[in-house]
């Protein structure tokens, strides 16, 4: 088999995102750009001749071509071996599982994560080092950078790997090794809580519904929750990964998994619900009639987290993304362990996980996770939470209710207005910044503005900086207004408005959420100039 070196020449849009570089299909289509960007990481990583990768994604439209490029791209570059999960399936939290169990050098995902897919839809790739984590901010500006110079890429001339059988093959001098997908995550489960309790739980009579958004959860849900915890079938619902996701959006909120919102809120609704996203790392968590929210999700995981065998040694600290509620800080103060803010993006929270600062980590954006592998994990926060219920024997919404009385609440939404010109975008969060020194001590209603700034985070690890990480508006009595453009979409702009009060009084716990942040809401719009400036009337997405 021969080697192939391919004359190139760069793109200029190769620049990785919140996670990864995630494009339309058909641009990733083109001749040469997939091949330009993972000759680019291999360019990067410097990883030694020989080395082991793990390879995998969500199923979507384009991911076997990927992984056949890919393979022999890698048997090209000097790869002793790569690991690729079943039918070219790895969900993001098991490629991290299996990358650190098998010690490999690092891995590639291939996943546009919560993005619709098909010929027309979104298709994404990134780059995990060898923690299991994200590519941290200084390898995807390597990879960036070399992405601008390069002038050729190497590849094998090979036929195609057969994907669908478990066992060895080779691609030149490099292994091929087809893993079952699902095996190494399974079993780091089981290892992390009380599977019998939940078994004991499913057997009384308690009903869960998982919706697996016909993304890559299906599979895992299947084994996880019906076979090994007897849920009976039909309890992963949506269960079959497609190369479309069915037409869906598989974006786990109260807008996107509707149908499974539908039968949670509806008659004879079961007792739990949850919803995974297209790559399985992100999670909606549902109780009868009441939604959980990411921000306090996260706070009650850590305030219940010795409930779980593998917490029972109690927390070393938590992280949470800058825009999530400051609910976990809370829990954090409680238990008298640290509790980190980093910008917006898992990769922040690598470096603390392997430094033992922290053992869990969350993001307003749908994701948990811990350190047990270096990615958020969608089925891991859904066992956690089954785990919670057994053992505690109270509905999901009691849980939170009394949460929020021990804790007070932070009311919490996000509001979210997709697909606008990035222009507009832009000199929204211009004006937001001129406008920074007048400010200061204004009052608006019942709010004065204690400060305003552009987050920015000196990583306590390793001492790097990112700067312009979203707009805070912080108030005098710790309420805050967000703003922040999305770094995942793949059309336009995706401005994000986060939105926080505290509220320490039960009598009004019961209150919706839009209408406890009403006034927020409103300031927001003025500050910003929203409608003048986007012409917007209201959000896409409020979650
Ligand atoms: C990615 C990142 C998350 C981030 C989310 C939203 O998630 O891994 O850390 O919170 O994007 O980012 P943005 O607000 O920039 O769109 P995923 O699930 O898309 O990989």
């Amino acid at each position: 088999m021969m080697i192939r070196t391919v004359s190139t020449q760069p793109f200029n849009d190769q620049k990785p995102g919140t996670s990864g570089l995630r494009k339309r299909v058909p641009v990733f289509q083109q001749p040469h750009y997939l091949e330009n960007f993972v000759q680019s990481i291999f360019d990067s990583i410097a990883a030694p001749r020989g080395a082991a990768l793990v390879l995998g994604g969500d199923g979507r439209y384009y991911n076997r071509e990927a992984i056949q490029i890919i393979l022999k791209m890698a048997a090209a570059n000097g790869f002793g071996k790569v690991l690729v999960g079943q039918g070219g399936i790895l969900s993001t939290p098991a490629a991290s599982c299996v990358i650190r169990k098998h010690q490999t050098f690092g891995g590639i995902i291939l996943s546009a994560s919560h993005n619709p897919g098909g010929p027309e839809g979104d298709f994404g790739i990134k780059y995990n080092v060898t923690n299991g984590g994200p590519a941290p901010e200084k390898v995807t500006e390597a990879i960036y950078a070399r992405s601008k110079q390069i002038a050729e890429y190497f590849i094998l001339d090979a036929p195609d790997v057969a994907l669908d059988k478990i066992g060895v093959s080779k691609l030149g001098d490099m292994q091929v090794e087809i893993i079952d997908p699902v095996a190494d995550y399974a079993g780091l489960m089981a290892s992390l809580f009380d599977f019998g309790a939940i078994r004991n739980l499913l057997a009384s009579g308690f009903r869960i519904k998982f919706d697996a958004m016909h993304a890559v959860t299906g599979p895992y849900a299947r084994e996880i929750l019906e076979q090994q915890l007897g849920a009976p079938a039909g309890s992963v619902m949506n269960a079959e990964p497609l190369p479309d996701f069915g037409k869906g959006h598989p974006d786990p909120n109260l807008t996107y998994a509707h149908e499974l919102v539908e039968i949670l809120y509806g008659d004879n609704a079961p007792d739990f619900g949850a919803a995974s996203d297209g790559d399985g790392d992100r999670n909606m968590i549902l109780g009868k009639k009441f939604f959980v929210t990411p921000s306090d999700s996260l706070a009650i995981l850590a305030a219940n987290a010795t409930l779980a065998p593998g917490y029972k040694a109690g927390l070393a600290g938590i992280a949470r993304s800058m825009p999530t509620s400051a609910a976990a800080d809370r829990v954090a103060q409680a238990l008298d362990i640290p509790c980190f803010e980093t910008p917006t993006g898992w990769k922040f929270f690598g470096n603390l996980m392997d430094a033992d600062k922290v053992t869990l980590c969350g993001e307003e954006s749908f994701g948990t996770g811990s350190n047990h592998v270096r990615e958020k994990d969608g089925l891991w926060a859904v066992l956690f939470w089954l785990n919670i219920l057994a053992a505690r024997k109270q509905p999901a919404e009691n849980i939170v209710r009394e949460h929020w009385v021990k804790f007070g609440r932070n009311v919490y939404s996000r509001h979210d207005y997709e697909g606008l010109p990035t222009d507009a975008a832009n000199s929204l969060m211009q004006h937001l910044h001129d406008s920074f020194s007048g400010l200061r001590g204004q009052q608006f209603g019942q709010y004065e503005i204690q400060f305003c700034d552009d987050f920015s985070y000196t990583d306590p690890v390793d001492g790097s900086v990112s700067t312009g990480q979203g707009v805070r508006i912080i108030f005098t009595d710790g309420s805050r207004i967000v703003f922040r453009l999305s770094g995942t979409g793949t059309e336009g702009a995706t401005l994000r408005i986060y939105l926080e009060a505290y509220e320490p009084d039960i009598a009004k716990h019961h209150l919706d959420a839009q209408t406890a942040l009403a006034e927020l809401i409103r300031i927001a719009e003025e500050i910003s100039q929203l409608r003048k400036r986007t012409g917007r009337e209201k959000p896409t997405v409020i979650t």
